[in-house]
């Protein structure tokens, strides 16, 4: 490099770091949604994204890229960790492969309601968070999906009738559950799923209210079962890097707006539970809850699931669960 341009950009070097300081430079950053814009996770992004706008005067503007239009939601976690995208948002526990503390909120039976989710988050988040820190990730907030249940295209009584059964999973807790019943898991995105169930790729899985109204999924199933089976959550978070070149204003301008996206995004989760399943219900689904003979066999696969995730997780992940049985 010849002098004259060494010099040329210490002073081009020079003159950022001052506007930065005095904040001219505006920041913009790209923020990868995986689900629907109109699903009340993305409409909540959104309006995290309008509060830091805000709140730091358009010194860093977020804008949110839903459905999975610029990542899907199987890359997104790894975007933001290499920096391709400095901001993004993802269901965690599919990425409980890498570290099981991802999947603490995808124990079957262990937390099934929305207080009992707030629960085990307050005590499980910690770990959660370091986990994330170790992959170059800052935790910004999390919201959970409504209770888990159970979409077929039949009725079904127990699991006997699941045999076979070509099962859409999301994250390792969803496959192994297919596994136990007999079933074959396939791996697809939400944003995937009206199309995979409308070849005969899926025929059945586990998700909310929510995501079976959002994909219309009436058009092919005929049943769900509100097994409330757990609260997974869609969590969103910076690239570390991206995270320390923030001013301290700007830190708590995402920090603030997160804990609102946070509150916010629970209570509209809790108000529109019902309202998804009387749309599926509307729509010609059977809405029911499960009959004894399934619920018992489910929780049997909820035990095993405990106990193989506590073996997995060590001693962080136990005490996170032992944290949230002592609340
Ligand atoms: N919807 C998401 C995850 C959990 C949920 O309710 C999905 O099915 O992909």
């Amino acid at each position: 490099m010849s002098l004259k341009r060494t010099l040329t950009l210490s002073a081009a070097a020079v003159a950022l770091v001052g506007a930065s300081t005095a904040g001219a430079y505006a920041e913009k950053w790209d923020m990868p949604m995986a689900y629907a814009a109109s699903n009340y996770h993305s409409e909540n992004g959104a309006v995290f994204a309008a509060c830091v706008t805000e709140a730091t005067g358009g010194d860093l503007e977020i804008v949110t890229h839903p459905g999975g239009s610029l990542y899907k939601g199987g890359e997104i976690k790894r975007a933001v960790q290499t920096g391709q995208a400095p901001i993004g948002e993802r269901l965690l526990s599919a990425h409980a492969n890498e570290d099981p503390l991802f999947g603490v909120d995808s124990i079957p039976f262990l937390a099934t309601s929305f207080d009992d989710s707030v629960a085990l988050w307050k005590a499980a988040s910690g770990a959660v968070k370091e986990a994330l820190a170790k992959q170059n990730l800052e935790y910004v907030y999390a919201v959970p999906w409504p209770p888990q249940g159970l979409y077929f295209k039949k009725e079904v009584a127990g699991v006997s009738d699941m045999s076979g059964i070509k099962f859409r999973a999301y994250n390792a807790a969803t496959a192994r559950i297919a596994e136990l019943a007999g079933m074959v898991p396939v791996q697809i995105e939400a944003a995937e799923l009206s199309q995979a169930l409308a070849t005969g790729v899926a025929e059945a899985f586990i998700s909310s209210g929510s995501t079976g109204y959002d994909r219309k999924v009436w058009e092919q199933l005929t049943h769900f079962y509100d097994v409330q089976a757990w609260l997974p959550r869609n969590t969103v978070f910076v690239n570390k890097d991206a995270w320390d070149a923030l001013s301290d204003a700007n830190k708590a301008a995402v920090t603030e707006c997160g804990a609102q996206a946070e509150a916010a995004g629970l209570a509209k989760a809790k108000e529109l539970t019902q309202f998804y399943l009387d749309g599926l219900a509307e729509n010609g689904m059977e809405v029911a809850a499960p009959g004894d003979a399934l619920k018992a066999e489910l929780q049997g696969f909820g035990e095993t699931m405990t106990q193989e995730w506590l073996d997995s997780a060590g001693d962080a992940g136990k005490a996170a669960v032992d944290a949230y049985k002592a609340m």
